[in-house]
């Protein structure tokens, strides 16, 4: 049992705190990781604003990376020292979706998410003899954690930990709904709307696999002046006119595909009602609990269209996350860009409010 410094959400309003907590050492198949940077996303406000139900108290966090410090029994493949990103979706290898080869769906990381423990049921954190919720059996935001080996993807040496830990959840998420949710052709017109960490993952998704027009959405002028700088072709600001009809008269022979990365049910329907005919709407942003969104389905089925959910980009952690980390390192994908500022751990809560505000985009708390 070791002592560290955790950043707690008990399901109160504003109840986070920075404390000490107990972090028991790895058990068979998992390992524990000292916490250099974890980025702040929206889904961690989300759960803070109680949008998601999630089992409580939870230390926070979901995207980070860090070096392996213990192996529990059995682990292989990793040693003490390795450079590793996280990954949300912990894959256990052997569940049916894993089969299938859909590891970004794997039955028992979602079950074992959903309960807030690691695969055996237990969890590692506790604080004063009470335990602690792991979140989607990560929780970078603490100077160290255990989680289960598939959940550490061991990543090169050469690349700065507090750069590419957005890999884990943003740049992955963004970039796989493009690559691989959507598989989007090369020569198609993009839209994207919503330009944070995972919203400028997708421009840049779109970049890569040669889009013709990349239409980028949000209603702040600072990000649609980072989204040009990432390879967008077009900015609209939703704040000024109809985003429906703006995207519309910005590509006349009609979108391809158009990404949601808010989860805001107007923005949602906005994706859905913009696109061109055999268009594609991929929904990558995330709503509440049983926010319901609507669309015609004549004018779906007489164009052809097709509403596409993507959890996670839909990508294999153990062998997307290296390939991004390459990307970053041979200049093809900006991430420096979408690390909009550090901070040490102790301001998380700031962090947050700065997200929240539209201040920032990703925001690293470093150890
Ligand atoms: P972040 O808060 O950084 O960005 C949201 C952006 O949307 C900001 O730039 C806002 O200015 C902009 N915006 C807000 N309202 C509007 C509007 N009406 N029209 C246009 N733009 C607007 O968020 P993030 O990038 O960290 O996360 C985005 C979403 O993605 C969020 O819902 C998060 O929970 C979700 C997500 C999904 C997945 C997945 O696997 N599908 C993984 N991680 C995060
Ligand atoms: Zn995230």
């Amino acid at each position: 049992m070791t002592t560290v410094r955790a950043v707690i959400y008990d399901g109160t309003p504003g109840g986070i705190e920075v404390a000490d907590v107990e972090l028991a050492a790895p058990r068979p198949g998992e390992v524990e990781v000292a916490i250099v940077a974890a980025g702040v996303c929206h889904s961690d406000l989300h759960v803070i604003r109680g949008e998601w139900v999630i089992p409580l108290p939870v230390v926070l966090g979901h995207e980070g990376a860090g070096t392996v410090t213990a192996l529990g029994a059995g682990v292989t493949g990793l040693a003490v020292g390795d450079h590793v990103v996280l990954s949300w979706v912990p894959q256990c290898g052997t569940c049916r979706q894993c089969g299938l080869g859909r590891p970004w769906q794997c039955e028992t990381a979602a079950r074992v998410a959903a309960t807030g423990v690691l695969y055996d049921g237990t969890s590692r954190f506790s604080r004063n003899g009470t335990m602690l919720h792991h979140y989607l059996g990560v929780s970078s935001f603490a100077e160290r954690v255990v989680i289960p080996a598939s959940g550490a993807v061991k990543v090169r040496s050469d690349a700065p930990l507090d750069v590419i830990a957005i890999v884990g959840c943003a740049v992955a998420t963004g970039v796989g709904a493009v690559r691989n949710t959507a598989a989007v052709e090369a020569g198609a017109t993009v839209a994207v709307i919503g330009l944070g960490g995972v919203g400028l993952s997708c421009v840049q998704g779109a970049r890569l696999a040669g889009a013709s027009r990349i239409v980028a959405v949000d209603v702040n002028p600072a990000k649609l002046a980072v989204a040009i700088r990432l390879g967008a072709t077009d900015t609209i600001d939703a704040s000024l006119a109809d985003p429906v009809e703006q995207l519309r008269d910005a590509v006349p022979e009609g979108l391809d595909y158009i990404f949601d990365a808010i989860g805001r049910i107007e923005t949602t329907e906005q994706a859905i009602r913009a696109l061109g005919p055999g268009g594609a709407a991929v929904i990558v942003g995330l709503p509440p609990t049983g926010a319901r969104a609507s669309f015609e389905p004549l004018v779906l089925a007489e164009a052809n269209q097709r509403i596409l959910g993507s959890n996670y980009g839909s990508v294999d952690p153990r062998t997307d996350i290296p390939l991004l980390v390459d990307l970053y390192m041979d200049g093809s994908l900006d991430l420096d860009e979408l690390v909009s500022g550090r901070r040490p751990l102790a301001e998380a809560v700031a962090a947050l409010a700065d997200l929240e505000a539209g201040r920032t985009l990703r925001t690293l708390l470093v150890n």
